[in-house]
């Protein structure tokens, strides 16, 4: 309540009893909350989907009423005398039901849907009324990979045209047609699998009847039954940072399909990779045996992973374990640091605490990371350094209550899908929407403001555009003074950077800076997202940096509507980091250079004391492999050999190691580097905790049985650390956790057992807070508990176009794929869907060039060159090209700068100047 007014309470009569509950509950919502279901065929009670009272099957009576009052959308008020079991009522509603029974297909009558359940809860199961006459059957639309449309079944309720336009806002289907001929069409009456349906299946999960239905339900076991399973198990998907919480539906120890669940970040929602990504768990390449690298076999990309055994040669867990830990440890004895490790930020926060004990115990040292270098490094080293805290202010879901928003650098329509649903839908409620992005990212067409700026270009934009907040006096000068240091430092600084001296770097001209800047500092609550735009160049903390003192000054910290969240990445990229996957920090961010801290962990661990210098950095670990100071690794759940810069200087470094053990679901590339491969179970087959981009703490939950000898990540860590000499004895990941909140603050009242129970996000502050979704109300946790604000000078990217690379290469993702493919090009719907490489490039500058879409073309930097299929795409600005790193047949890192931000250590990933060069010319040479 935003003034704070007590909840108004209304008294009605239901079925014969005074009932009192909150003004404004309908009918349905009265009944509902006191166990009395009444039926409903178009009504979905679950988050955002509006009551729409048009199916006719919820009607109860209202004393003093003409009609009978569908129940979904009437309110109850004072005084109201309601029967929900008049005679008068059931009857109409059995004839509601009757009436859509006779259309209903033949083969639905002994499969289980809602419809079903609701017309027995009628007591109806067939129909005086005839069928519609064969000519009128719709036929079935089979023609998307992963749902099918089978509208024999439909009875027009909508719920799906809610799912697609207000819940998921895809504004994909609709309705055509009037009366009998009314009709769900997705867009202009296409097959759904050409129209632009971007296959969350939102719809599917809506759908009582079964008209809309995943393919693996329709296609399989008895015909259409989607209650034909045999366990559910619920569990949070394995891709992205949002964390949606799903259930997993289990068939003969297979999964058949999934649904949404509600969780706090998703509320039931899903994308397609959390919905129909889940198979590459059935991949024929899973690994199911260790392996060990054949004597004198090559190491390099040439293991066919579907023939592994002519490189390698299948072991008993007991010799690869001794192997693996042999190799190391024999390093270890030569000299202490000559082994690295990067861990998984794909696996669980108890995984990724024992990765790095592993190393620190293990090794004595701190040479331990992972994909966060590459993700957000330089975003946290800019908060923890101004705000005190790597992780976000607030979740994302406050969006609810913000009434301005920037969305930067990121592209949640595809890399953050569900959250982009709740963007969307505060643009819909007249929320006002900044993107800012070199390219046209699908946000675009929700924005209050464009700001297709030059890739590259950040500071000066953002410098800009706090110059007119401070110049304008726009700011909020009473929190400033609360709450913040160096204000006058930062306002000297950015008098420099007005709009008219920016506008010709960052390419936005000054009006729309100024516009721009004040819609945000006119909000009465701004959040701030962003993503690898901002975080991955050499200036990226200096990006961060500017986006923090934007929040800073105009007061959008710690309060409702307000907050910096920066888009976490992998599904456990905030947990891993927490756990201590980082060079330079123990667990919750403690220094390893901190004496004091150190031995708060040894005394746990009973072990000697280890380095007190910072470990090196992913980039820096490839690099040190060159020079001979690293000579072995341990490689879990990550693919460098696909996603680091400049990758075929990695590769290289891969190939030089004595000893290399890599553990993972798949023989990825990385793993064709190895002397041993251990195989791990994936995510669906393991307990374990998870903490998404909101700091919210879920539960895993093995959903199926790994394959063959496939174990899961943290045994195997347990039995290699036994090896290595260490005196590990855990027996379950819940005994990991307990260890964890010993020296991990972040854990407060966060228990396995209420976990196993519940979501909780930290920091919680008592057993029973659910956590706080919005932190630093009142300070910060910095020395003076005030935020600080660090002036951002421009600097430029590390390489610039040329004559000889005249372009600006952007690499990043598509909607469909996971980083480096492994995964996602072995579920068998995501690939079906974009199964070729491919980049995109603005179609003025490929017919300039003479180049049509769908040619290949070559890419080359100063690194190396990739030949690509194009396709042509507006969204691109005409001197860049994009160019997703999913594919191994052409690889974007072999192009890409290992160039580093000075203090996040992150690559620039974002920025290279690159060649292109058309298919002609290729063939000619
Ligand atoms: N489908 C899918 N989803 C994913 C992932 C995936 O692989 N596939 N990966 C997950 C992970 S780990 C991460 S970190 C996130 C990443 O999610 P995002 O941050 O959304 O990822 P990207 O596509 O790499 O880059 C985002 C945008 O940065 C823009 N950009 C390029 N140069 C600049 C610049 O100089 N300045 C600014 N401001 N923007 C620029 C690009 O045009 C692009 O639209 O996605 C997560 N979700
Ligand atoms: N050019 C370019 N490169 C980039 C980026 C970019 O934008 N552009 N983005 C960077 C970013 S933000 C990130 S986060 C990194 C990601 O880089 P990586 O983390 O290296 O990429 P993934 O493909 O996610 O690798 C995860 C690996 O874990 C395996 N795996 C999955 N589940 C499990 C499991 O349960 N157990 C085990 N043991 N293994 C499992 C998968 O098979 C896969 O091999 O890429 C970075 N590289
Ligand atoms: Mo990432």
């Amino acid at each position: 309540m935003p003034d704070g007014n007590a909840i108004q309470q209304v008294t009605f009569n239901l079925n014969g009893k005074d009932v009192t509950v909150p003004e404004g509950l309908t009918i349905w919502e009265a009944a509902h909350g006191r166990g009395l279901v009444i039926p409903h065929l178009c009504h979905k009670p679950s988050p955002g989907y509006r009551p729409d009272g048009n199916c006719r099957a919820c009607m109860v009576e209202v004393e003093g009423e003409r009609t009978l009052v569908a129940s979904c959308i009437r309110p109850v008020a004072e005084g109201m005398v309601v029967k929900t079991d008049s005679a008068r009522a059931e009857k109409a509603r059995k004839m509601v039901v009757e009436l859509l029974v006779a259309d209903q297909p033949e083969v639905a009558h002994d499969v289980s849907s809602h419809f079903w359940d609701m017309a027995a809860a009628n007591g109806v199961s067939d129909s005086r009324f005839p069928a519609r006459d064969a000519a009128h059957v719709p036929l079935l639309d089979d023609s998307h990979v992963a749902m099918r449309v089978n509208l024999d079944a439909c009875i027009n309720c909508n719920l799906c045209v809610r799912a697609c336009r207000e819940v998921q806002v895809n504004d994909v289907i609709g309705m055509a047609g009037r009366g009998h001929t009314a009709q769900v069409v997705f867009d202009q009456n296409d097959p759904m699998g050409a129209s632009t349906c971007v296959a969350c299946g939102e719809c599917v999960q809506a759908c009582p009847t079964g008209a809309l239905m995943p393919a693996t339900v329709l296609d399989s076991y008895q015909h259409g039954d989607s209650k034909d399973y045999d366990r559910e198990v619920t569990s949070v998907c394995p891709f992205c940072g949002v964390g949606c919480q799903l259930s997993f539906k289990i068939k003969d120890d297979k999964i058949k399909y999934v649904t949404g669940v509600d969780g706090p970040a998703n509320e039931n929602r899903l994308c397609v990779k959390g919905r129909f990504g889940f198979d590459y768990i059935d991949h024929p390449h899973r690994l199911t045996k260790p392996l060990i690298r054949r004597e004198g076999a090559p190491k390099g990309l040439n293991v066919d992973p579907a023939n592994p055994l002519t490189h390698f040669r299948e072991a008993s867990w007991d010799e690869a374990l001794n192997f693996a830990a042999k190799g190391l440890a024999d390093l270890r004895a030569e000299k202490g640091s000559y082994v690295a490790g990067f861990g998984s930020a794909k696996c669980s926060n108890e995984e990724a605490y024992l990765f790095q004990k592993l190393i620190r115990q293990g090794f004595g040292h701190n040479n331990v990371d992972h994909c966060t270098r590459l993700c957000h490094a330089s975003s946290v080293s800019a908060l923890l350094e101004n705000v005190g805290s790597g992780a976000v202010t607030a979740t994302f879901n406050e969006i609810e209550n913000a009434d301005v928003a920037i969305v930067i650098g990121c592209n949640p329509i595809e890399n953050h899908p569900v959250a982009a649903t709740y963007f969307k839908q505060f643009t819909k409620r007249g929320g006002k929407l900044i993107v800012c992005d070199p390219r046209g990212v699908g946000m675009g067409k929700f924005a209050t403001h464009r700001l297709q700026f030059k890739p590259g270009a950040d500071v000066s934009m953002l410098n800009a555009m706090m110059s007119v907040i401070v110049e304008e006096e726009l700011y909020d000068q009473a929190y400033i003074d609360q709450f913040t240091e160096n204000w006058e430092e930062m306002k000297a600084h950015l008098a420099d950077y007005t709009p008219e001296k920016m506008e010709a770097i960052c390419g936005i001209q000054a009006e729309e800076l100024r516009a721009a800047a004040r819609t945000f500092a006119a909000g009465k609550a701004g959040m701030i997202f962003w993503g690898m735009g901002v975080s991955q160049h050499i200036h990226g903390t200096d990006n961060s940096r500017c986006l923090i003192s934007l929040a800073l000054m105009t007061g959008n910290v710690g309060k409702p509507g307000a907050g910096l969240h920066p888009l976490r990445g992998q599904n456990n990229v905030q947990g891993a980091s927490d756990a201590g996957l980082i060079p330079m920090f123990l667990p919750d961010y403690q220094s390893v250079t901190d004496d004091g801290v150190r031995s708060a962990f040894t005394s746990v661990w009973n072990s000697g004391d280890f380095s007190n210098q910072k470990g090196l950095t992913v980039v820096e670990i490839m690099h040190a492999i060159h020079d001979g100071d690293i000579r072995g690794m341990y490689i879990l759940g990550e693919n460098p050999a696909m996603s680091d810069p400049d990758v075929d200087h990695a590769r290289a470094a891969l190939a030089m190691l004595d000893h290399l053990v890599v553990q993972d679901i798949f023989l990825t590339e990385t793993a064709n580097y190895a002397d041993v491969i251990l195989p791990a179970s994936a995510w669906a087959e393991k307990t374990g905790t998870v903490t998404n981009t909101n700091r919210q703490v879920q539960m895993g939950r093995p959903a199926v049985t790994p394959p063959g000898e496939a174990r899961e990540d943290w045994w195997i860590e347990v039995e290699l650390a036994k090896r290595l000499g260490l005196d590990w004895n855990y027996s379950h990941p819940s005994e990991v956790f307990a260890e964890m909140k010993r020296n991990m603050k972040s854990l407060d009242n966060i228990t396995w057992a209420r976990l196993e129970g519940e979501a909780v996000t930290y920091p919680s502050l008592s057993p029973e807070d659910p956590g706080q979704a919005i932190v630093f109300g009142d300070g910060f946790p910095r020395a003076n508990k005030r935020a600080r604000f660090t002036p951002a000078k421009i600097v430029e990217p590390d390489e610039r176009p040329d004559a000889d690379y005249p372009f600006v290469l952007i690499t990043g993702r598509q909607l469909e794929h996971w980083h480096t493919g492994s995964m996602t090009r072995r579920a068998t719907v995501l690939d079906a869907v974009e199964p070729e490489a491919n980049c995109s490039m603005h179609p003025r500058t490929l017919r300039a060039m003479g180049i049509a879409p769908g040619d290949t073309i070559r890419l080359t930097t100063r690194r190396g060159s990739v030949q690509v299929m194009v396709r042509a795409d507006r969204a691109v600005a005409e001197d860049n090209v994009f160019l997703p790193f999913a594919y191994v047949e052409a690889a974007a890192n072999i192009l890409t700068n290992a160039a580093l931000d000075p203090f996040g250590k992150i690559p620039e990933f974002k920025y290279s100047a690159v060649r292109v060069e058309k298919a002609e010319a290729l063939a000619a040479e």
